[in-house]
């Protein structure tokens, strides 16, 4: 693969509600899109990173720091063989793996191309794995104004067909709230996000929660914590799935091996890209660990990956990954993501990606768009 060209897009798309977690609320999404073409075929990445450091100290300045100062650089220094090859071009850079990972995208989805498939059918190639058609999802509910109003969120989200929902809480919000919620609906699959919220010392809220049937507990002590959750997990017949504190797949065998959690949520970004996804997808699946696919709200591009990532057979659990009309109006690509009437999404079947950006869609949500040519 001979990199030509690749291109930066600081983009900010409205949310079609706001949403809240324990570390801030979110009316537009900004991140950055990424387009890089190489032998005359283009690919798209998408970073995972906010504006704001509050689920990671990585941010869109960060990202364009990173990416422009040293991993583009890297990018043009050589042809690159396969997408496999990025996480070892990067690996002077510590750190910044939403950075890294938004670039090894866009490389997944022209090699994909090139082998003239899908990037779900490229990656079970590549894996020798039989890769899924379609993904049991469920939706990520915020943090809503009031509990009546949580209560309504979810009834509207149960409609679409959602087969899990998960309720973010936060200090104040959580054990009221999750009651409310378990009394509406005895027998929905439920479970809560904290965002690291809390600490071992509130290990008697989390007992309490034991109760309420819920298929976990997400992250609920340090943002950067093993070892604590690894005294919270016995205490609690209820899984811990952790998000925020697993970077690699060493931090996954670290945790299971501590008895830190049972379930990891995998997010591409959060641990460098696709090739280090796989990675701890297979760590996981050794130890019997399920997993599922996180989400970051997304645009269409990063939901599409996410999607052919979620196909691979230890993805058991309902993954964060909704229909495009429950994030934005409208995505900025096409054909938006729809719910299927057993509460899954389907896995873009199309050349690489599978989906196309809008051009003028695109146009219209970026603030900053830079070109470098090797
Ligand atoms: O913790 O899973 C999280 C969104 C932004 C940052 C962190 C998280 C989330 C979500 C949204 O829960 C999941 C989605 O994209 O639907
Ligand atoms: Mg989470």
């Amino acid at each position: 693969m001979n990199i030509e060209r690749i291109e930066l897009f600081h983009i900010r798309i409205p949310l079609v509600a706001p949403f809240e977690t324990s570390f801030g609320v979110t009316t537009d999404r900004e991140s950055i899109l990424v387009r890089i073409t190489a032998d005359d075929v283009t690919g798209w990445g998408e970073s995972v990173a906010d504006a704001d450091p509050g689920y990671s100290y990585e941010t869109i300045t960060t990202n364009w720091h990173v990416m422009t100062g040293y991993l583009i650089p890297a990018l043009f220094n050589a042809p690159i063989g396969d997408p496999r090859e990025a996480p070892m071009r990067f690996s002077r850079v510590r750190g910044h793996n939403m950075a890294k990972a938004a670039l090894e995208a866009a490389l997944w989805d022209i090699a994909a191309q090139q082998a003239g498939l899908s990037l779900r059918d490229y990656i079970g190639q590549l894996t020798g794995r039989r890769m899924k058609d379609r993904i049991i999802v469920g939706v990520s509910i915020g943090i809503q104004p009031t509990t009546e109003k949580l209560l309504e969120r979810i009834e509207s989200f149960l409609q679409y067909g959602y087969l899990r929902v998960k309720m973010k809480i936060k200090p104040g919000r959580d054990l009221h709230d999750v009651r409310a919620v378990r009394a509406a609906f005895p027998d929905q699959m439920l479970m809560v996000d904290a965002n690291s919220a809390y600490t071992l010392q509130d290990a008697e809220l989390f007992r309490q929660m034991d109760d309420l049937n819920l298929l976990m507990i997400e992250q609920p002590l340090g943002y950067d914590d093993i070892y604590e959750h690894s005294k919270l997990q016995p205490q609690l017949k209820t899984p811990i799935c952790l998000d925020e504190s697993i970077h690699t797949p060493d931090h996954a065998r670290m945790a299971i091996e501590l008895g830190a959690c049972k379930i990891i949520n995998i997010k591409q970004g959060r641990v460098g890209g696709l090739t280090h996804a796989i990675a701890l997808h297979d760590v996981c699946e050794a130890h019997n660990v399920p997993v599922w696919c996180g989400g970051m709200l997304e645009t269409g591009i990063g939901r599409a990956l996410n999607l052919a990532l979620a196909a691979l057979p230890n993805f058991t659990l309902p993954s964060d990954l909704s229909a495009s009309n429950r994030y934005y109006n409208p995505d900025v690509i096409e054909p938006p993501f729809e719910i299927n009437s057993d509460g899954t999404l389907s896995v873009p079947t199309g050349l690489g990606l599978g989906v196309s950006v809008v051009p003028e869609r695109l146009r219209k949500i970026t603030l900053r768009h830079e070109v470098f040519e090797r």
